[in-house]
């Protein structure tokens, strides 16, 4: 039985299966929330927040970044981990202390032991920023999990199954919640609702999402 607090929302140490070994850590962040966000903060000041395009010509709706020795990127020659940022030239940031060792924890906690982060993709959600359900399908090896750090406004995750047709648990995702997929249910298709205009009490009018993987 999920409990919920005064709010309405899941109790911090909450943990809620969406399948035998993808759940979601309700509140494993909240502490470390702020670390990781100073940390964004000096990441984007030198590998900044923009909108990707895919592979087809449109623009993506989320503003992305990266952290880690690679980084996930789309342009008009497709979807792929690269070293280098290329909006600079430069290497992406490094993973700061505080992402590896919160992914690491949720990883063991979901089940995935000895989980070595070598990639952490920071999205940017506005209102009414959505993202389509897809297969996280551009990592080389789908032994290791996908670490998903949700902080600041609330949205609606969608977890489908491995066919896109499939119908999609709805999850409300708040500030200081981790979901964790891997194994059986590495490729199920995900995505996010368009996130309502609800401002966070610390980020405003944002949402900021960390997916933390192994790439290469
Ligand atoms: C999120 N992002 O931003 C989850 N996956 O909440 C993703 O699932 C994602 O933004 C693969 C490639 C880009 C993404
Ligand atoms: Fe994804």
């Amino acid at each position: 039985m999920t409990t919920l607090d005064l709010f309405g929302s899941p109790a911090e140490g909450e943990r809620e299966w969406l399948g035998s070994q993808a759940v979601v850590l309700r509140g494993q962040a909240a502490p470390c929330a702020v670390e990781l966000l100073d940390a964004v903060e000096a990441i984007v000041a030198q590998s900044p927040f923009r909108q990707m395009v895919t592979p087809g010509g449109l623009t993506i709706a989320v503003a992305s970044t990266n952290c880690g020795a690679l980084g996930w990127t789309s342009d008009r020659r497709g979807y792929r981990y690269d070293g280098i940022d290329p909006l600079c030239g430069r290497p992406w940031p490094a993973m700061p202390g505080c992402f590896m060792h919160l992914a690491q924890q949720a990883a063991a906690d979901a089940g995935f032991l000895g989980f070595e982060p070598d990639a952490c993709l920071i999205n940017q959600y506005l209102p009414g920023t959505k993202l389509s359900l897809h297969q996280d399908k551009n990592e080389r090896d789908f032994n290791a999990p996908i670490v998903s750090v949700s902080l600041g406004m609330t949205a609606v995750f969608l977890f489908g199954g491995h066919d896109r047709g499939e119908r999609a648990f709805r999850i409300s995702l708040h500030h200081g919640d981790v979901a964790v997929w891997g194994g059986v249910d590495r490729l199920r298709y995900h995505g996010v609702m368009a996130l309502a205009d609800a401002p966070h009490a610390q980020l405003g009018n944002r949402r900021i999402n960390l997916t933390i993987r192994k790439a290469g």
